[in-house]
């Protein structure tokens, strides 16, 4: 039996189609693309946003409107990009081991979206495949958020450029092979946003599409179950303005995160229709991969956390019909840090395919800091599945803080107490125990529960910014064998890799941003230096320390490249490390890899499966145990692979 919507949804289609096309300037081998894409995704959309507006009297109106939006992107995309639509395997990057991710914010890389071109042989020096520009967009004064804060998506923040540098800097990446990742932040937008304006005036519209009450009353009751996300915030997260139009002479506004980050109300289809529209033109300016920032608070709803619910995930698959109807090329990246378990539900086929996996990336950090790898082997047997045609985004730090991201019941079975745990980790990697070589800081620390998260560059967290200070040279090198060890289980163990630019030559905490205005309140800027290009001529030259880990970070994504095995599946652990490392097999058709890591300082014994060659050590290998040095990591293929294998060449076998 078929429900209703499906009954109707030809006919609804039709007429659709039909007034859109009234409309439109219509091209028509365009058109006809773009009504057989339309054909095969619309009762999934008219059904999803039934479910979300088809209560309203207006329903139908605004499924056309949604339709009209993305009638008029499709009209609008430019030639180099539907010629990209159309190769049908455009999405085979997404398992391919050449593929590899970096991420910087333009002004602190280059400057200005200009000079990115010259940003090109270094980061193709990495085998870069995709650059996340962070947020380049017109944002709110003081700093917005470093982006996050967007006042209007069709400008850039004028000193990096204008919106035509952007498409120029995209298309020169994308000629060289290097895709562009373009955050989209829909669940807020700046408070100086020209809707937060409109609103601001008391324009009834526009005061609709953000989450406004005239007293506390309604807020309060949100209130009660609503987690604090910056909780060094004063309040909670409703924000009084007195410069909003309001009765009582202004509004509460709903901002999770900072106060001039206003909070879309998604209920409201204007809302979704609107940021449609900008999402669309993001994808017309030719990113390969979008980033959806904050997934999990795109819905709220009274009585429940306003995090991670049915609708947040719906909203985001009325998002994925539209890219994939318009601009089927590209993919769209979640970014959700919550629970293990809700962040795998973020990244499906019908949703984003793409999504950070913070369990890894906090688990490591965890291993290095207890020599201890059980709660990362649990949460990756646990809570790692993905279905077919996603992948991860592993890595050991982004722009953002670190938080314990490990599933309290997991920690719990290893007989850990989860918050004594978080709070051995935020001393460890703050420095605040003898033991420690970190020298991370502590961001938004709750004075209610005692939490609080990490933040610092790799170098500053790994322990090599202490080693250099301290200018022993055997305890830098030391360092560099532990970020190593980090990066080969991060770059071998799942996922697409991910290397924060900067991180790659050592750069360490940049301690001023406590002296500008605009950042000294958000120490994320400590881990956000200028890219030091200076030191990256000078590496260049040098054998040991930070000159080592940057030819050894080449060599190893070099070396990951090579492997045909990292295509299949995510690594299957093997036990045969003891508990200070990790060991896992993948396969992939013929192929196959075993790694052994030690993520301690202290000797361990490992087991190697099967004899064959150790592509990183560059030595061949015998079955059965062996005494791993300190940080030491083994990648083995079986010598048949090993003798087709590039990698051969790079480690001088
Ligand atoms: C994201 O991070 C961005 O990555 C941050 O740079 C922004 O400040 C923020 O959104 C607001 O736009 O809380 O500590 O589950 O954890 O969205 C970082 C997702 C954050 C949130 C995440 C957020």
């Amino acid at each position: 039996m078929t429900d209703w919507i499906t009954r109707e949804s030809p006919v609804a289609l039709g007429a659709v189609v039909e007034r859109v096309a009234e409309r439109l300037d219509v091209k028509k081998k365009r058109w006809s693309r773009f009504q057989r894409r339309l054909d095969e995704r619309f009762s999934d959309l008219f059904r999803l946003a039934h479910g979300l507006y088809g209560w309203r009297y207006d329903f139908a109106w605004w499924l056309e409107r949604l339709v009209e939006v993305a009638a008029e992107a499709a009209m609008d995309r430019p030639r180099r990009m539907t010629d990209r639509d159309a190769n049908k395997d455009a999405d085979a990057w997404l398992t391919d081991p050449h593929t590899v991710w970096a991420m910087a914010y333009v002004d602190r890389f280059t400057g200005t979206l200009e000079r990115l071109s010259t940003a090109i042989p270094h980061l193709q020096s990495l085998g870069v495949s995709h650059l996340h520009l962070l947020p380049p967009y017109a944002r709110a004064a003081g700093g917005g958020d470093g982006g996050y804060a967007v006042s209007d998506y069709r400008k850039v923040h004028p000193p990096l450029g204008k919106i035509d540098d952007l498409r120029v800097a995209v298309e020169a990446l994308d000629r060289e092979g290097i895709g562009v990742v373009l955050d989209f932040v829909a669940n807020h937008t700046a408070d100086d946003h020209p809707w937060a304006h409109a609103a601001k005036r008391g324009d009834a519209r526009h005061q609709a599409r953000y989450l406004m009450f005239d007293d506390r009353s309604i807020p309060d009751r949100y209130a009660r179950n609503l987690r604090s996300i910056f909780p060094e915030r004063e309040g909670d997260a409703f924000t009084w303005r007195s410069d909003v139009h309001g009765p009582n002479g202004g509004k509460w506004v709903w901002t999770t995160f900072f106060e001039s980050q206003w909070d879309l109300d998604y209920s409201n289809p204007d809302v979704l229709v609107a940021i449609a529209r900008e999402l669309l033109f993001l994808a017309n300016l030719g990113a390969s991969v979008i980033r959806m920032d904050a997934t999990p608070f795109l819905w709220k709803q009274e009585g429940t956390s306003c995090e991670n619910l049915p609708e947040a995930h719906q909203v985001l698959q009325i998002f994925d019909i539209l890219v994939e109807v318009v601009a089927p090329s590209v993919e769209l990246l979640s970014e959700a840090i919550v629970h293990p378990d809700d962040v795998s539900r973020f990244v499906r086929p019908d949703e984003c395919r793409i999504g950070y996996n913070p369990v890894i990336m906090s688990t490591i950090w965890d291993a290095l800091a207890t020599r201890d790898t059980r709660l990362l082997r649990s949460s990756l047997s646990n809570r790692q599945r993905l279905p077919d045609g996603c992948q991860w985004l592993t890595y050991l730090r982004s722009h953002d803080d670190i938080g314990w991201g490990f599933a309290d019941e997991d920690a719990e079975a290893l007989g850990l107490d989860p918050m004594l745990h978080r709070a051995f980790l935020n001393d460890f990697y703050s420095g605040s125990r003898p033991e420690s070589w970190a020298r991370g800081l502590r961001f938004q620390e709750n004075p209610l529960t005692g939490d609080t998260r990490i933040s610092g560059t790799l170098a500053a967290l790994a322990g090599l910014e202490s080693a250099l200070e301290s200018a022993d040279s055997a305890l830098v090198e030391q360092a560099v064998d532990r970020i190593l060890a980090a990066y080969v289980t991060m770059v071998f163990i799942s996922g697409i890799p991910l290397i924060y630019l900067g991180d790659e030559i050592g750069q360490i905490n940049y301690e001023s941003y406590a002296h500008h205005p605009d950042t000294a309140s958000d120490n994320r800027w400590a881990h956000r230096p200028q890219f030091d290009w200076g030191r990256l001529e000078r590496l260049e030259t040098e054998p040991g320390g930070p000159g080592r880990l940057l030819s050894e970070i080449r060599r190893l994504l070099a070396v990951r490249g090579s492997l045909g095995a990292l295509a299949g599946k995510p690594g299957a652990l093997t036990d045969q490390v003891d508990s200070g490392g990790v060991g896992f097999t993948r396969r992939h058709q013929e192929h196959r890899v075993e790694v052994l890591v030690n993520l301690s300082d202290r000797p361990a014994t490992g087991k190697v499966g099967r004899a064959g060659v150790d592509v990183w050590g560059g030595r061949p290998v015998e079955a059965g145990l062996r005494e791993m040095a300190p940080y030491e990591a083994l990648v083995v293929v079986p010598e048949e692979e090993a003798d087709s294998d590039a990698s051969n060449r790079r480690v001088g076998l």
